[in-house]
C-alpha cells in the first residue's frame, strides 16, 4: 500500500522489505517469529524446510508501521530471481549466522552476495539491517565487532545509506524487537523527510 492510499484508508502505510542471506542461516524462522511475535518462548520455535522460493507475511510492527517482508530463498540469489523482486522495496533484511567466522566458503559466498545487494541500483540507498543469528550457538565474545571488522561494514556500505547490525536468535526471538525498532525508526524517517545513519 502506498503512501498516500494509507492516508485516505487511514491504514498505517506497509513497507515492502526484502530478506536475503546464505542457505539456512535461518530467514524463515526469523519471518515467522516476526510473524507470530512469540518472544521468548522455546517450545514456540517456528518449523520451516529449505525454502525454494519466496515466503511472504505482513507483519503489524505497530500501529503506524507495516512491513510487507518478502523472505528471499537463498536458492534464489542462485538463480537470479531474486532481482525481479527489488522493484519497489523499501528496505534490506541480511542474515548471518553468528558460527559465520569458522566458515570460509560461506565467508566468501557471503562477501560476494553481501556486495551484490549494496551495488545493486533498484535497492541503492535502502536501509540496511544486518542480523547476526543464532547468537545461541556463539561460544566467542564481541562477535559482532569481529565480524563488522572482517566484512569491513563502513567501508562495503557507502554512499550514505543507513545501516546496522544485531544479535539475534531467532529460535527464541532473542534481540528480534530491537532490531525492528531499528528498521521501523528509518522507515518513519522516511516518511517524514529525516535521514539518520546507523
Ligand atoms: N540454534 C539455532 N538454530 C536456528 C536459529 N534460527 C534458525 N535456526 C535453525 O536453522 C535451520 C534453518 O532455518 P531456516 O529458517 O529454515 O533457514 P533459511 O535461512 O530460511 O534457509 P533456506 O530457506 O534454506 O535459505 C532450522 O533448523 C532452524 O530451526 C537460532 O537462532 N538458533
Ligand atoms: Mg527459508
Amino acid at each position: 500500500m502506498g503512501l498516500v492510499q494509507s492516508l485516505v484508508s487511514c491504514q498505517p502505510p506497509t513497507f515492502k522489505i526484502v530478506m536475503m542471506g546464505m542457505y539456512m542461516v535461518g530467514k524463515t524462522t526469523i519471518l515467522y517469529r516476526l510473524k507470530d511475535n512469540k518472544t521468548s518462548s522455546l517450545k514456540d520455535t517456528p518449523y520451516t524446510n529449505p525454502s525454494l522460493g519466496f515466503n511472504v507475511e505482513t507483519i503489524k510492527v505497530n500501529k503506524s508501521l507495516h512491513l510487507y517482508i518478502w523472505d528471499v530463498s537463498s536458492l534464489s540469489a542462485i538463480t537470479k530471481i531474486r532481482y525481479q523482486i527489488f522493484p519497489g522495496c523499501r528496505g534490506i533484511i541480511y542474515v548471518l549466522e553468528s558460527t559465520i567466522l569458522e566458515d570460509s566458503e560461506k565467508l566468501t559466498e557471503t562477501r560476494e552476495d553481501l556486495l551484490s545487494i549494496v551495488k545493486d541500483a533498484e535497492l541503492d540507498g535502502q536501509p540496511l539491517l544486518i542480523l547476526v543469528n543464532k547468537m545461541d550457538m556463539d561460544k566467542s565474545s564481541n562477535i559482532i565487532d569481529r565480524i563488522t571488522t572482517y566484512f569491513n561494514f563502513n567501508e562495503m556500505i557507502k554512499n550514505g545509506r543507513a545501516w546496522s547490525i544485531f544479535p539475534i536468535t531467532a529460535t527464541t526471538g532473542q534481540g528480534l524487537n530491537e532490531a525492528i525498532h531499528w528498521l521501523d525508526n528509518q522507515l518513519t524517517n522516511s516518511i517524514n523527510g529525516t535521514k539518520s545513519n546507523h
